[in-house]
């Protein structure tokens, strides 16, 4: 009872992790500084994003560039693609136009890892070239997920 309480407390503050019977969703903001969870914490190589393998996976970029700063003119445009050449990129994102979404099923033909990065020659390319996403069982990924992972 405490866990479930603690997930609807977290999912009602943030509202940015839901998982339904469809597809989960996860949301990843996207700055001159690099990518980040919905937590504020920095993603890549040494803290990728999860996603459960066989679920259908909604991935959210949202453009979150600091209003005083140059990157506000950024544009992203975000492509994710695997080992064997499959890739799907994002609509362009901007601060007229701040999300895009993605979706897939994680862990289809094999795929056990992604890596996302932005394909826009903008400030701050360089912290946004390598976003690591790795295929978990959905086991584990509820638990590393959930509030306090
Ligand atoms: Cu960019």
């Amino acid at each position: 009872m405490v866990l479930m309480f603690s997930i609807a407390t977290f999912q009602g503050s943030l509202a940015t992790v839901s998982a339904s019977s469809t597809h989960m969703e996860l949301m990843v903001k996207v700055s001159e500084r690099g990518f980040f969870d919905e937590k504020d914490t920095l993603l890549g190589p040494q803290n990728p994003l999860k996603v459960p393998k066989g679920k259908r996976v909604k991935i959210i970029f949202v453009f979150e560039e600091a209003l005083n700063s140059l990157a506000i003119g950024n544009v992203h445009q975000i492509a994710i693609t695997a080992d064997d050449g499959w890739t799907i990129e994002s609509d362009k994102i901007w601060v007229f136009n701040r999300k895009s979404t993605m979706t897939f099923v994680p862990g289809e033909s094999g795929r056990n890892q992604y890596r996302a990065y932005c394909t826009v020659d903008c400030i701050g390319m360089d912290q946004l070239n390598n976003l690591v996403i790795r295929v978990v069982g959905l086991g584990s990924w509820r638990q590393t997920v959930g509030p306090g992972g």
